[in-house]
């Protein structure tokens, strides 16, 4: 595995301030750098929507669980500052059957993408799965589990996206293990009981 000088050793189990979980939160439309320019789409979700444990975290790379909440909601258009229309959709084509519901493995960043000049902080997750569609307007619900490493500047769009892809990686690898991944059920509906 390759292992950066940047990276944050991970512990065997989440330690404080983690695991944070949110509640659902909106996913918004970013500038569309994401897919379009790394071919890793990142959900953008509001700051104000989570919990102040998020704003508090050091700029920086994490991971944890997400889970997607389709919206009842009849599709809309909304056009970036860049003149592109982006359709929002409410996530209403995505399918159960292909997983694109389920608790699902993220990497999170965040910070200002110095790569980018952003003067705001951003919240971005990567959900790690490969969704047929978009699924803007619809609700994200997510915990983050630990740090993988700083924000970063880079010379080269390359190298942005092949760290990214070391992040995946690292992610996957820490989720493997079961102090973590014990923590899919955080995300798990809540059962009404019957009593
Ligand atoms: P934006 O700047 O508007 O966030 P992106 O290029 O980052 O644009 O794309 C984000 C959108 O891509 C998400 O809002 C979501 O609808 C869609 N998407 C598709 N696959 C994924 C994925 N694996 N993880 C996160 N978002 C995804
Ligand atoms: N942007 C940076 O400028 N520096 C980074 O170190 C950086 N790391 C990222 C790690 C992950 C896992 C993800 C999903 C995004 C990261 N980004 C980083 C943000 C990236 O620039 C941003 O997602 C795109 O600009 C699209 O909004
Ligand atoms: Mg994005």
């Amino acid at each position: 595995m390759t292992r950066r000088k940047s990276d944050h050793p991970i512990p065997e189990k989440p330690e404080p301030p983690f695991p944070i979980v949110t509640d659902f939160c909106d996913i918004v439309c970013g500038f569309g750098r994401g897919s379009a320019e790394l071919g890793i789409p990142t959900a953008n979700v509001p700051i104000e929507q989570l919990p102040k444990s998020v704003n508090d975290l050091k700029l920086g790379v994490y991971f944890g669980y997400a889970k997607i909440k389709p919206v009842e909601h009849e599709v809309g258009t909304v056009t970036r500052s860049d003149g592109r229309d982006v359709r929002i959709d409410y996530a209403r084509d995505l399918k159960k059957d292909s997983g694109d519901l389920s608790i699902l493995p993220v990497v999170l960043s965040v910070g200002k993408n110095p790569f980018y000049g952003n003067d705001f902080k951003t919240v971005e997750l990567h959900i790690i799965h490969n969704f047929k569609d978009d699924f803007y307007g619809a609700k994200v619900k997510f915990n983050i589990l630990g740090y993988i490493r700083p924000e970063l500047d880079y010379t080269t769009k390359e190298a942005l996206i092949e760290d990214i892809h070391i992040d995946i990686t690292t992610a996957l690898k820490a989720l493997e293990s079961r102090d973590f991944s014990v923590y899919q059920s955080q995300l798990k509906d809540q059962e009404l009981s019957s009593r």
